[in-house]
């Protein structure tokens, strides 16, 4: 029996969100959407199979067929990135970063991460996540000068609190990090670095931002943002390091992997490969600039500036709307965007004073510049009159119609 008769109540809802995602403008910078192929590769058999271990060292039997699968993705993980091992199990980006500090940690240890205030992860040292509860953790936040990271206070810092491990990256940073510089830091401090490229690993991938591969001690992403994979997450090391890596992995902190992620692991990472993929992460970053841009000139002010990469930060002080009411206004418009701490903000996270917008997901659609002044008109329409419902309903109309234009999995899906 089809899922439509049997049980319609999640059927519903699923076509639904297929209804969201197609005729919304998904601007969530971590958010995309994947090729008809990863789809189909994650909602595969695979699902069935236990596959505990590593190819060639299960603990069940049947696992012939897995073992190659995970062998390819392994494989085009090192190739894609250039690295020397690749462990393609973690469920997600945050296992994959706990996985690395379980493998040099112990608890109590120091670590030094960006400030969750000033645009870093959740697991890179917050008080509310394990990464804050199980080590001391120090941040560092961006300048107040300039709002870009300072490489001269975060060696200081690191001088004073000798950390064990140093963590680069973030979650709402627009700028080039240098990763050259952090490994100098580390080395000068007697640290690990760790570089967690989850919003930037399709740019890197391609080119568009520097590696930190030949930096890093360990290199941590996710597969599903700006690199257009399922939900998941991967490791990348030195080779010295694998062992301690796949270890804490498993049967450090997780049971069997998810076969059927990381089959779709493996076809997006080929993807990532090709003439088209290089294309769109340069568009990724043309849209991202030029939206930038197109706001600037209506008078928002971006943190920092501007931006190097997938997304912007916007300080909406001047427009005197919080980003709760900004979020809550462009979603009933049909625009997807989230509220988003500026540094050093006076308002709390559930409210903020700004908002985060990216491009990976509308890019994918095939949106270009055009587009993107398109939606900056929009976006500005709204945040110009949050409380007007008439104003939401017309712009959620030209959004469905924008969309319609770039059609995506009304292609699959029979909309
Ligand atoms: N939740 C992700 C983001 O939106 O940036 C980070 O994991």
């Amino acid at each position: 029996m089809k899922l439509a008769e049997k049980d319609s109540k999640v059927y519903n809802l699923i076509r639904q969100e297929i209804d969201r995602e197609e005729y919304s403008l998904i601007m969530i910078a971590s958010e995309n959407y994947v090729d008809e192929d990863v789809l189909d590769t994650q909602g595969c058999v695979l699902t069935n199979k236990y596959a505990e271990g590593y190819p060639s060292k299960r603990y069940y039997s049947g696992c012939r067929f897995l073992d190659e699968i995970e062998d390819i993705a392994i494989e085009r993980a090192k190739k894609l990135f250039n690295a020397e091992h690749a462990n393609v199990q973690p469920h997600s980006g945050s296992s994959a970063n706990m996985a690395v500090y379980f493998a040099v940690l112990n608890i109590g240890d120091t670590i030094l991460g960006m400030d969750i205030a000033h645009g870093g992860h959740l697991t890179h040292g917050s008080r509310v996540s394990f990464s804050g509860k199980f080590y001391r953790t120090v941040g560092y936040k961006v300048s107040e000068k300039d709002e870009m990271l300072d490489y001269d206070e975060i060696r200081s810092i690191a001088i004073k609190e000798r950390p064990k491990l140093i963590i680069t990256g973030a979650s709402a940073y627009s700028r080039i990090i240098d990763f050259k510089r952090f490994r100098e830091i580390a080395d000068e401090v007697g640290a690990y670095l760790m570089a967690d490229i989850a919003h930037i690993a399709g740019l890197v991938a391609a080119g568009y931002h520097p590696s930190p591969v030949e930096y890093a001690h360990f290199v941590t992403t996710t597969t599903h943002k700006t690199l257009r994979g399922p939900r998941g997450g991967l490791i990348l090391c030195k080779k010295e390091f694998a062992k301690a890596i796949d270890s804490a992995v498993f049967p450090g902190i997780q049971g069997g992997p998810l076969m059927h992620v990381i089959a779709a692991k493996a076809v997006a990472l080929n993807n990532a490969m090709s003439d088209e993929f290089k294309e769109y992460q340069k568009q990724i970053i043309l849209n991202a600039r030029h939206l930038c841009k197109s706001m600037m000139e209506r008078d928002y002010r971006i943190v920092s500036g501007g931006t190097d990469n997938h997304l912007f930060l916007v300080d909406l002080t001047n427009k005197g709307i919080t980003g709760k009411i900004a979020q809550e206004s462009l979603e009933n418009s049909g625009i997807m965007i989230n509220k988003n701490l500026i540094p050093f903000d006076t308002k709390s996270p559930m409210v903020t004073s700004g908002i985060r917008i990216g491009t990976p997901a509308i890019t994918t659609r095939g949106m270009k510049e055009k587009e993107m002044e398109i939606i900056c008109e929009l976006i500005d329409r709204v945040l110009k009159n949050p409380e007007d419902e008439r104003v939401q309903n017309q712009v959620r109309e030209e959004v469905r119609g924008l969309c319609s234009r770039f059609p995506f999995y009304s292609r699959i899906y029979n909309l």
